[in-house]
């Protein structure tokens, strides 16, 4: 294809290889002891809180219509219920949260963003459905319910997972509201693309798989954050930007928006480090305890888990520091998504 005139957006992904050697060894198994002593504290409820509550609560139940409308019943029946059961489970959707709420900030409407906030979810809920395979994590729950290929057999689970990342990308370039740029919505296919792709999530999981059961000293906390920054936070990254970039943002905001998706995408995942080893499976609504089970390096297993906590609530400091700069009733939305990914309990 012909270069594209645009710089795509997610070079802010961390490229480099990781170092090899470990200059923080791993402690694995530190996390066993402190499962109870792990809570978030409790926050005040305040005006705010409740804003964003309701907030959250009116995208949530449009991104929930416009993602069943997005994958409707029809042949072949049993691949799309397979597609609808995972990706109507009931997920927090984080991910078209913060692309709308970016849209929004940026001047765009909810309807502008839409399309784009339900293929990222398609594209996050087929990287779970083939993440909790017996080739890959081999999980019998997730969201609550058992996983995929428990209910639809695992032909029928990769299936429906490769049905719902073609679909994704179909589904922002054919119902992108017309009155968004055409080069608008070809940067963001191009931009998801990259995040999903050998150097994005499918990238972060392929050194995940290589570095389990690896020495521990092999697994360094530079590897551990390119696991983390591909795995997941690239998917957050490029929900923001994409947000962004549909809304008609200038590229320091793209810019600054990505770096607080970086922030918000690596603390996300030290949360899940800590919610793994001090979390219930039934809070979680997935096995709980399976980073230390599988000898996983986490950031409790490196850092331990009061510097991982610590870690997280910097990351989402400075995550809001960079909000500073707009107006804050109009950011309140990215505001609360970065705190309620700090303090999230499952
Ligand atoms: C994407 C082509 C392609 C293949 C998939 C299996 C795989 C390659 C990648 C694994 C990706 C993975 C499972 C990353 C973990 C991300 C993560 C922390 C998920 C949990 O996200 P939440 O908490 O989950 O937002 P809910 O259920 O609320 O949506």
């Amino acid at each position: 294809m012909q270069a594209l005139s645009f710089a795509t957006t997610p070079g802010a992904i961390a490229r480099g290889a990781p170092a090899r050697k470990a200059t923080v060894s791993a402690r694995r198994g530190a996390a066993r002891t402190v499962r109870a002593a792990a809570a978030a504290p409790a926050a005040a409820v305040e005006a705010s809180e409740v804003d964003f509550a309701a907030y959250i609560a009116e995208k949530n139940a449009a991104i929930e219509q416009a993602l069943s409308d997005s994958v409707p019943e029809m042949y072949p029946e049993r691949l799309h219920e397979s597609m609808r059961y995972s990706l109507l489970a009931g997920g927090k959707r984080i991910r078209p949260c913060l692309c709308i709420a970016a849209c929004e900030l940026m001047g765009g409407s909810m309807e502008t963003a839409m399309p784009t906030a339900c293929a990222l979810e398609m594209i996050h809920t087929m990287s779970l459905i083939h993440d909790d395979l017996p080739s890959m994590d081999n999980d019998d729950f997730r969201r609550g319910k058992p996983t995929n290929h428990k209910v639809y057999g695992e032909e029928m689970a990769i299936l429906a997972g490769d049905a719902l990342l073609s679909h994704a990308f179909e589904h922002i370039g054919r119902a992108t509201p017309s009155a968004v740029p055409a080069d608008r919505t070809l940067r963001v296919i191009v931009d998801v693309g990259k995040c999903v792709g050998s150097e994005g999530l499918v990238g972060g999981q392929v050194v995940d798989i290589m570095s389990e059961g690896a020495d521990a000293d092999e697994v360094t906390l530079d590897t551990l954050k390119y696991i983390h920054a591909h795995k997941t936070g690239a998917l957050l990254e490029v929900s923001v930007t994409a947000g962004a970039i549909l809304a008609g943002a200038d590229e320091e905001d793209v810019e600054r928006l990505g770096k607080y998706a970086q922030l918000i995408g690596l603390a996300f995942q030290v949360v899940d480090d800590i919610l793994d080893c001090t979390a219930t499976s039934e809070e979680l609504g997935k096995t709980a305890g399976k980073d230390e089970a599988v000898g996983k390096a986490t950031y409790p297993s490196l850092v331990g888990l009061e510097e991982s906590r610590k870690i997280a609530d910097d990351l989402i400091t400075e995550a809001k520091e960079l909000l500073s700069e707009y107006d804050q009733e109009k950011a309140a939305p990215l505001i609360g998504l970065a705190d309620y990914i700090g303090n999230r309990k499952n």
